[in-house]
């Protein structure tokens, strides 16, 4: 353990109040004696399709809450549609308490030269050790111009700082911080001390950083390249490393039921899944879910992974098209593999949820009826989880939409903030007559009790494409009746009402049922 900092740090989160992120640069601070408050200013509710934008009052109480505190420096984590909110808290700021502010997370790395109009300082990659050296040179009072992995603001002018290393041995860092200590919420207009998450059921975990994809909507086609040649992309961490941690944090979450791994492609190594499967078994035994990619799937590592506790599987589709997933999102992925994985899950007795993007401009008719049918072809019973596209600045799907003239600059998200708006399928959305007839057929194929012989029927009515409202009340009327089956089932198994009622608010906005 380093000598005292003495560097007092504010740390903020914003709408998310699991913030791993932030979570592991608090931990790597405090080991190294800073003082650290964490912060999370406005929470993400899952269930709710739609976030508010903080209040007035919310915005004074986190003033007041500066103001108590009197850090050294500011460092707010953010994702491109709370550029705003973070503005206006950045702006304030140094307006009033003359303190550095510094930013990271995903929309200062995918959108720099942006953040930096308002922050004073931006962390590219990952931060443990660029906020700890911050902290280091401000608590001695020294230059950090030239530290790497910073971005700078100065006069008019930016000093590019090159990217860190990633770190490589993640077994090395503390656990992210959890505990009620110097933690406060600040939500519904009111802060709340301690540590919000902590009376979860389900817990997010991750095993491993970085995915070896580079799909063009998502942002690791961006981290790909900003991190090339900075170290190896994806790490993983030890068995061990991982067990002991989820062992402690079995004592701090008391209502703990489920380990949700986060990673975005959880293992593919047999030999690491080996270890995994029999030690967590062994040492941990609470069900778990994890994402996987469907080229990356294997019956002998999942059927150990089942035997160890894997209920559930989240797999991206984005789009039956072929077409689609090769040349518009650059994930290769053919509709066999999909088929297969999905064989796979259903032999294993794993539940499968498959994500889809709808509302591509990219798409035409022919495209979406594969989708359909793709879906059509999957063995029930699965979950299924809509997301409209979201543009995100400087992605090769964005600059694509743009070029083609798709969309224009306003829709490209930190300006748009559809993640506030509409961040899931629903049908009360003023959809497009196409797209609501075309998001109410998919809605119905997770519907084990609807035959797939009168869904292919339905497709083919052209009153219904004119109409669509029908169809989309259909979708509802048979997601009600989905959600009372899970629920008889669920009271069979004796699950508490609070659960029940969670995923009743999840599946009436048509997201994962
Ligand atoms: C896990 C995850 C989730 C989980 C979050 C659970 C959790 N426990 O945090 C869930 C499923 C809930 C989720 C939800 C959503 N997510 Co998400 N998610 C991720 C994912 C896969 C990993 C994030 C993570 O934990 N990484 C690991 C940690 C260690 O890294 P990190 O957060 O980047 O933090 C490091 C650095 O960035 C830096 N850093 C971060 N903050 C700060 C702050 C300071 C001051 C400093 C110095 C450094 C610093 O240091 C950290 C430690 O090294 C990322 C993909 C990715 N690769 O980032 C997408 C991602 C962040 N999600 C994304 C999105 C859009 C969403 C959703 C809106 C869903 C949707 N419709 O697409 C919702 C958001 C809901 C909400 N209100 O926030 C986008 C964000 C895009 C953008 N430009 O904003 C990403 C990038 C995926 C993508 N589509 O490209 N997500
Ligand atoms: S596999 Fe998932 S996390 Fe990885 S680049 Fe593609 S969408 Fe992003």
């Amino acid at each position: 353990m380093a000598d005292g900092l003495g560097c007092k740090v504010l740390l903020v989160s914003l709408y998310s109040s699991d913030a791993i992120g932030l979570r592991y640069i608090s931990a790597n601070l405090k080991k190294n004696g800073c003082d650290v408050d964490l912060v999370f200013f406005k929470e993400k509710i899952l269930e709710s399709d739609t976030l508010t934008l903080p209040t007035d009052e919310e915005y004074g109480l986190f003033f007041r809450l500066v103001r108590d505190l009197r850090p050294d420096v500011v460092g707010i984590s953010l994702r491109s549609a709370f550029f705003r909110t973070a503005s206006v808290l950045t702006k304030k700021i140094q307006a009033e308490f003359q303190m550095p502010v510094v930013w990271g997370g995903t929309h200062p790395n995918i959108a720099p030269e942006e953040c930096l109009k308002i922050a004073d300082l931006i962390c590219l990659g990952e931060g443990e050790f660029v906020m700890m050296e911050l902290a280091q040179r401000i608590s001695a009072g020294q230059d950090y111009s030239a530290l790497p992995g910073l971005w700078v603001r100065k006069g008019e002018g930016i000093i590019r700082n090159p990217i860190r290393e990633s770190i490589r041995d993640l077994d090395h860092l503390p656990y992210p911080d959890y505990g009620h200590q110097r933690k406060y919420l600040i939500e519904q207009n009111r802060i709340m001390s301690g540590d919000p998450i902590l009376g979860r059921f389900n817990l997010d975990f991750l095993a491993s950083r970085g995915c070896p994809y580079h799909c063009a909507f998502c942002c690791n086609s961006i981290f790909l390249e900003q991190s090339r040649g900075s170290g190896p992309i994806v790490r993983r961490r030890s068995v061990d490393n991982i067990i002991d941690e989820i062992e402690a944090l079995k004592k701090k979450f008391v209502n703990l039921k489920r380990i949700d791994f986060i990673d975005e492609v959880f293992v593919w190594d047999r030999a690491w899944s080996s270890e995994f499967a029999s030690k967590y078994a062994r040492r941990i035994g609470l069900p778990f879910q994890c994402n996987q990619h469907p080229n990356m799937v294997n019956r002998e590592i999942l059927k150990m992974l089942k035997g160890a506790g894997l209920e559930r599987v989240t797999v991206g589709i984005q789009s039956g098209s072929e077409r689609i997933c090769r040349d518009v999102y650059d994930r290769p992925i053919s509709n066999e593999a999909m088929i297969k994985t999905g064989q796979l899950l259903y032999e294993l007795r794993i539940t499968p949820t498959y994500d889809l993007i709808v509302d591509n401009p990219f798409e035409d008719d022919d495209d979406r009826m594969k989708t359909l049918e793709l879906l059509l072809r999957l063995p029930r019973p699965f979950l299924l989880r809509m997301f409209p596209l979201t543009y995100f600045p400087n992605t090769p799907l964005t600059r694509r939409a743009l070029d083609r003239g798709f969309i224009t600059e306003d829709r490209v998200e930190s300006r748009a903030e559809r993640t506030h708006s509409k961040w899931f399928v629903t049908m009360d959305y003023p959809w497009s007559r196409l797209q609501r007839f075309w998001i109410s057929l998919y809605s119905l194929t997770s519907k084990s009790f609807i035959p797939k012989r009168f869904i292919r029927w339905l497709t083919g009515r052209a009153f219904l494409r004119k109409n669509p409202l029908l169809l989309s009340n259909l979708a509802t009327l048979s997601n009600n009746i989905k959600l009372a089956m899970i629920a008889f089932k669920w009271f069979g198994e004796g699950k508490s009402f609070k659960t029940i009622l969670r995923q009743r608010k999840r599946g009436q906005g048509h997201w994962q049922i």
